[in-house]
């Protein structure tokens, strides 16, 4: 019998105990490693070392290990260097001594300005009939400019785009425009963060005067303090690239291609400040090359998050089955077996995202995070992978 992962570890992500979809059934998924976070706890308070301990011992008891925190969010002072931005930096590096203290070494987070990923419709039906998420320009368009009305949000945009966005906003119906907003500003599973339309505004005008240049420095500070911990504490910090991985809203993104990645990885050499290589991500740009994006920082990956998409126009696209699409993931499956092989720790890997499918059966409504579409993608994922080793 070959074994079903050398190198790389099975992992799935769980929203905690309110998840309906429960450890035992992710267990019964055959994964063996948890993808989590306290997600009670308010962006820029410390994780209590209890329950960190807490939340490990109830994942142990049904047979899993806690893997990978995903994700300890960046407070938005934090980015964007304002009111009391140290003492978070200082609660930042607690929660990383906490989970250290616990056993947790692996943090995924992301840089992503104001919202974690976009998309602007969570109920888009592909050519099986399932559902998917969606990502539309044109669609974002019309939010950015008919409904945020965020100022200078024109020259973002071509003109033909815009003429389509107001095609598109002048034929939309009230429960439509509604629905998008919901999509666009409501928060991500786990959250209670969403916002509503004012505090929206408010949150992205805050990046009104920071570029991409001025951003970069404010994340270099805050790596400058937290990867010498992480490397006294042994953790590995992984960032999460933008997704989707383009400018949105006039907001500074500074992790969407290669060249970011190199900018933003070598803002400090070490080991411990490495990358969550996600492939849905930056594969929404097919200018991305995944394949060589993998290859070149594969020392520097330690979480990994596969997961396919299918472009149809300009930055638009939908996420696809996990081995139909724009991603090689054979060829990103063989470059990673072979960086996880001589490691000490195995490389943890997720399926990001699956399809709602047998929607009846389907225990979970959270968007992107179905049990049965995930089933699926991991144990796809599996035989790839163990396909490739015989
Ligand atoms: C995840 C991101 O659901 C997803 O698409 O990949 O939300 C990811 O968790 C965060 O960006 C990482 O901090
Ligand atoms: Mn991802």
């Amino acid at each position: 019998m070959p074994q079903k992962t050398i190198g790389l570890e099975e992992t799935w992500r769980w929203y905690g105990p309110n998840d309906p979809v429960k450890l035992s059934y992710i267990r019964q998924a055959g994964a063996t490693g948890i993808v989590t976070a306290l997600h009670q706890v308010a962006i820029g308070a410390v994780w209590q070392r209890d329950a960190i301990r807490a939340r490990k011992e109830d994942i142990e008891h049904h047979g899993l290990r806690w893997s990978v925190v995903e994700s300890l969010p960046i407070h938005e002072d934090i980015k964007t260097q304002n009111g009391n931005f140290s003492d978070l930096i200082e609660n930042y590096k607690t929660s990383m001594e906490n989970l250290a203290k616990e056993g947790v070494k692996t943090i995924c987070y992301n840089v992503m300005p104001v919202l974690d990923w976009t998309r602007t419709d969570l109920d888009y039906t592909v050519k099986d009939g399932s559902s998917a998420l969606n990502f539309d320009w044109v669609t974002l368009c019309a939010f950015d400019l008919f409904i945020l009305k965020r100022t200078q949000a024109e020259s973002d945009y071509s003109k033909k785009i815009v003429r389509w966005a107001e095609d598109w906003y002048q034929n939309c119906t009230s429960s439509e425009k509604k629905k998008l907003v919901n999509t666009m500003v409501a928060g991500l599973p786990g959250t209670d963060q969403g916002f509503d339309m004012n505090h929206f505004k408010t949150a992205v005008e805050k990046y009104h005067n920071i570029s991409p240049d001025r951003y970069v420095e404010h994340l270099r500070h805050f790596l400058t303090q937290i990867i010498p911990v992480a490397e006294e504490l042994g953790i590995n910090m992984c960032v999460h690239p933008d997704d989707p991985p383009f400018g949105i809203l006039g907001l500074p993104r500074v992790m969407s291609s290669d060249t970011d990645i190199k900018r933003y990885l070598d803002l400090y050499d070490s080991p411990n400040h490495g990358l969550t290589l996600c492939t849905g991500s930056l594969g929404a740009d097919p200018e991305n090359d995944v394949v060589a994006i993998a290859k070149k920082y594969q020392k520097r990956i330690h979480f990994v998050h596969l997961r396919n998409v299918t472009s149809y126009g300009y930055r638009s696209f939908y996420e696809d089955n996990h081995l139909e699409g724009l991603v090689d993931m054979p060829a990103v499956i063989r470059i990673l077996d072979k960086a996880s092989s001589g490691r000490k720790i195995l490389l943890p890997f997720r399926p990001d995202h699956g399809h709602v499918v047998a929607k009846a059966c389907e225990p979970s409504d959270l968007p992107g995070y179905p049990y049965i579409g995930r089933l699926r993608g991991l144990s796809e994922l599996r035989g790839l992978i163990l396909g490739l080793k015989s």
